[in-house]
């Protein structure tokens, strides 16, 4: 087998070494290619796949050392679907995975594995999933036979040499990656090779291991980020006593130079990634970033929860990112990117849909054709990767092994009725529960019914890697594991309410979030006030600055009212969402519910007291 270098120079492992050529055996490729990681690997890589036809280089005047691909039409989202936890029992999976028999499985991918790479190189990824030798970060070896997944890797994750020289006689978490297109002799690639009838995305939690195959696109193969850094990731972290979570982190400092960090998580298509990058609107308030999509957070020394972000760059939804809507994503994304079914223009750069009010003339779509007003320009996935150091906000501790102390935990989710413009929750116990009870209307972005309910407890529906129930579970514990002084708070957030007439949103979001932001960073050291209320404490009125926002009377109070009425339909339908769990939902979620229903009853019938003032 043809090496480019031998691999005994390369490491020195054992597990690795047998790894790699076990996989030789099962995949047979043309030849093997162990990354080095370095800056010469990604340009020659990516000058190959122009030369190939497979990438466009961009325009080096306006956008340098910028790569632009078209997948195969197929091949353009995650796909939930094929997406399997085959832990040994089916009972690990729960009801929100997709569960097969492992051996059966491990069948299924072995023949399907078989010569897979004929024709093709294979590549061998060492790559840290946060900083290299942080006591946080962990180590995967990605095989795959893309040169596609390698550049984006370079870009997403920390890799080649020096996580080799690092790596020792550690254990690492096994990813295996083929597009599922073997080549015959002189058969001629295609320009986005894939198997969109035969993909699999194969999860198996006890031995840490991930087999993906048939697709070639974002979280399907870059197996570093969901993949490994959530549903692998969460298994490790209920065993070990940590968490790993689908969430941004990003650091707040007031105008007197106070700095607090705080994570959230929000389902697809509610901004993650624009509060991530948030450019506030009140004067002296900053926000710095640190991750726009997933938090690795375990317990230091100090009692306190600190988080990394596993990630070294942000694969973000291009069409709707704007100097506008997310000044410091589109700073980031202005050189060393690479774009994924966006369109390009005459000039050879690229456009989406909402990055300008106007569309540049004579563009090429997605999909290769002459733009024309009838179609999108870009899929409404298109992706952007770029280097997180890039961003403009970045924060100095990025690349901080120890990672960042979390003050406060935020959920949410696209609502435009029911759940008020922010509460924080009475303590972890219910905080939890208000992660549990996280739903999101449904947008254009995603498969479903447009403005119908999805349930996505803690935004990790499609990325918890075992028995939702038991993630519940390992979360209420978390509170026994540290003091209620170290316990960071938990609020639940809502900006898209909109008004009576379902027509436009009644609270003006992006910018302008950093006003709840304030209250609730305040809120951290008990500095402002608050309401009760039956579903948890809201700022009063006068303690969310509003200065400028020209918002009526009316218009505040529906921003934090508390419809009873609406509580109570919503509390029957979180008892019907969570049945799914049977017997195995905790006692702690099912003890929140009851305390919930109590809470909206007694309210309301407060409410229809006769009055006996004279
Ligand atoms: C993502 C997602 O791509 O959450 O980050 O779907
Ligand atoms: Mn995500």
């Amino acid at each position: 087998m043809d090496f480019n270098i031998p691999l005994d120079e390369w490491t020195a492992n054992k597990n690795l070494k047998k790894f790699i050529k076990d996989k030789i055996d099962l995949c047979k490729p043309k030849n093997v290619y162990l990354c080095s990681g370095t800056k010469e690997e990604y340009d020659e890589l990516m000058n190959q796949m122009v030369i190939d036809g497979k990438a466009i280089k961009l325009n080096d005047q306006k956008r340098p050392n910028s790569y632009f691909f078209k997948s195969d039409p197929e091949d353009v989202a995650r796909v939930e679907e094929r997406t399997f936890i085959c832990s040994e029992k089916e009972i690990d999976a729960g009801p929100t995975n997709n569960w097969h028999n492992p051996n059966e499985m491990k069948i299924k991918l072995l023949n399907l594995f078989d010569g897979s790479m004929q024709g093709r190189t294979m590549y061998v990824i060492p790559f840290s999933m946060g900083p290299i030798g942080s006591d946080k970060s962990h180590i995967g070896i990605e095989i795959t036979d893309s040169a596609y997944v390698v550049c984006n890797m370079h870009i997403m994750t920390r890799m080649g040499k020096k996580v080799i020289d690092h790596l020792k006689d550690e254990d690492f978490i096994e990813c295996m990656h083929s597009v599922g297109k073997p080549l015959q002799e002189n058969e001629k690639d295609t320009l986005w090779p894939c198997d969109p009838e035969n993909r699999y995305i194969v999860h198996f939690p006890e031995e840490k291991s991930i087999w993906s195959y048939g697709s070639g696109y974002g979280g399907n193969a870059l197996l570093g980020k969901k993949c490994f850094a959530l549903r692998i990731a969460s298994t490790m972290a209920k065993k070990d006593g940590w968490l790993a979570e689908h969430m941004l982190i990003l650091g707040i400092t007031n105008p007197e130079g106070e700095k607090k960090y705080f994570v959230a998580a929000f389902p697809s298509a509610c901004g993650k990634t624009n509060m991530a990058m948030l450019n506030p609107s009140l004067p002296g308030w900053k926000i710095e970033c640190i991750g726009d999509d997933i938090a690795w957070m375990k317990i230091s020394e100090d009692g306190r929860l600190w988080a990394i972000n596993p990630e070294a760059g942000f694969f973000g939804v291009a069409p709707g990112t704007s100097y506008d809507t997310n000044y410091n994503a589109m700073k980031s994304l202005e050189k060393n990117s690479i774009f994924t079914n966006v369109a390009l223009t005459q000039d050879n750069d690229v456009w989406w849909e909402g990055m300008t009010k106007n569309e540049p003339e004579n563009m090429i779509n997605w999909l290769g054709k002459k733009h024309s007003k009838e179609e999108k320009a870009a899929h409404p996935n298109a992706r952007f990767t770029s280097p997180a150091h890039q961003c403009p906000i970045i924060d100095k501790d990025f690349e901080n092994p120890k990672g960042v102390p979390i003050s406060a935990i935020i959920f949410g989710g696209r609502r435009d009725d029911v759940v008020p413009l922010v509460y924080e929750a009475f303590d972890w116990q219910h905080g939890t529960f208000l992660g549990a009870s996280v739903s999101s209307q449904m947008t254009a972005a995603a498969k479903g019914n447009i403005g119908k309910l999805r349930h996505d407890p803690f935004a990790m529906l499609p990325f918890c890697g075992y028995n939702m129930a038991d993630y519940f579970d390992h979360w209420l514990g978390f509170d026994k594991k540290m003091t209620s002084k170290n316990l960071p708070k938990i609020f639940y957030v809502n900006w898209f309410l909109k008004d009576e007439n379902q027509k436009g949103f009644i609270w003006p979001g992006f910018s302008d979030n950093i006003r709840v932001l304030k209250w609730m960073f305040e809120r951290v050291d008990n500095k402002v006030g608050f309401k009760k209320t039956a579903i948890g404490n809201i700022p009063n009125i006068e303690d969310l600055n509003v200065d400028g926002l020209n918002l009526s009377k009316n218009t505040l109070e529906k921003l934090l009212e508390i419809d009873l009425d609406k509580w109570e339909k919503e509390v029957l339908e979180l008892k019907n969402y969570f049945s799914i769990f049977k017997d195995k939902l905790p006692e702690g979620i099912i003890d929140q519910l009851n305390k919930l229903n109590e809470r909206v009853l007694k309210e309301k019938s407060k409410r229809c007291e006769p009055s006996y003032k004279e």
